[in-house]
């Protein structure tokens, strides 16, 4: 088997199929370079799936503001943001209908990419899908909104590459800059689980599946 240079032999990322590159990101945080090139195909049809019966939208902060980034879930329950706050909800307030459940290759995906990077029997209920057009951002933030910290959130780009930003425990804590391309999975929990992170301006680009859209996909243990 041919090893990746950045693998060295007895890592906790020896598992790993050689035609992965893992990058340690912080303790607890991984990048899982092109894990999910493969099934990138099947993860785009699977989300238009999604956004047949529960379409993106632009959902309003507690603040007053509409975040440029669109957003739809599948799953037992969704990430929704209104006036009076964040909170996970079984029912799509826009459908009134419960999310789409999680398709399988989703399931199999968060599953494998946590094992990989350290975090066993990850079982998500919860997919959050972020559709992102040129010139949309994503503030610095945590992901608070989980019952379960001891869960790792796993996270999937698809199409056009994005500049990820990774602070640290607090707000202004220095960021650093790093690159998300097509296929690339980033899993954080332990301690990196409440890390501030972001998305910069998305630039003009083009992906043959997205055309110029960055969809990203992050599964999560919200109950
Ligand atoms: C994004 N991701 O990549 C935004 N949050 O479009 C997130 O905000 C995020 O990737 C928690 C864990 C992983 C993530
Ligand atoms: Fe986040």
């Amino acid at each position: 088997m041919k090893r990746v240079l950045n693998q060295p032999t007895g890592s906790l990322f020896e598992s790993l199929p050689a035609t992965q590159r893992t990058e340690a990101l912080a303790p607890g945080a991984a990048i899982l370079r092109g894990f999910a090139t493969d099934i990138a195909p099947q993860l785009l049809a699977a989300i238009r799936d999604v956004t047949s019966h529960s379409p993106f939208r632009h959902l309003v902060t507690p603040g007053g503001f509409t975040m440029s980034v669109a957003m739809t879930n599948c799953g037992e329950s969704g990430w929704v943001s209104d006036r009076t706050g964040y909170r996970y909800d079984p029912i799509d307030p826009l459908s009134h209908q419960p999310w789409p459940a999680m398709p399988d290759v989703f399931r199999k995906l968060a599953s494998d990419a946590a094992a990989a990077a350290g975090f066993a029997d990850f079982r998500p209920d919860a997919c959050l899908i972020n559709r992102y057009d040129p010139g949309t951002k994503l503030s610095l933030h945590r992901d608070y909104d989980e019952r379960d910290a001891t869960a790792p959130i796993v996270s999937a780009s698809l199409g056009v590459p994005a500049t990820f930003q990774w602070g640290g425990l607090r707000r202004n804590d220095r960021t650093r800059r790093v690159p998300l391309e097509h296929g690339d999975v980033v899993v954080w929990g332990g301690p990196s689980r409440f890390v501030y992170h972001g998305i910069a301006s998305l630039k003009e680009s083009h992906h043959s599946l997205t055309a110029s859209q960055r969809i990203n996909v992050t599964f999560r243990k919200a109950r």
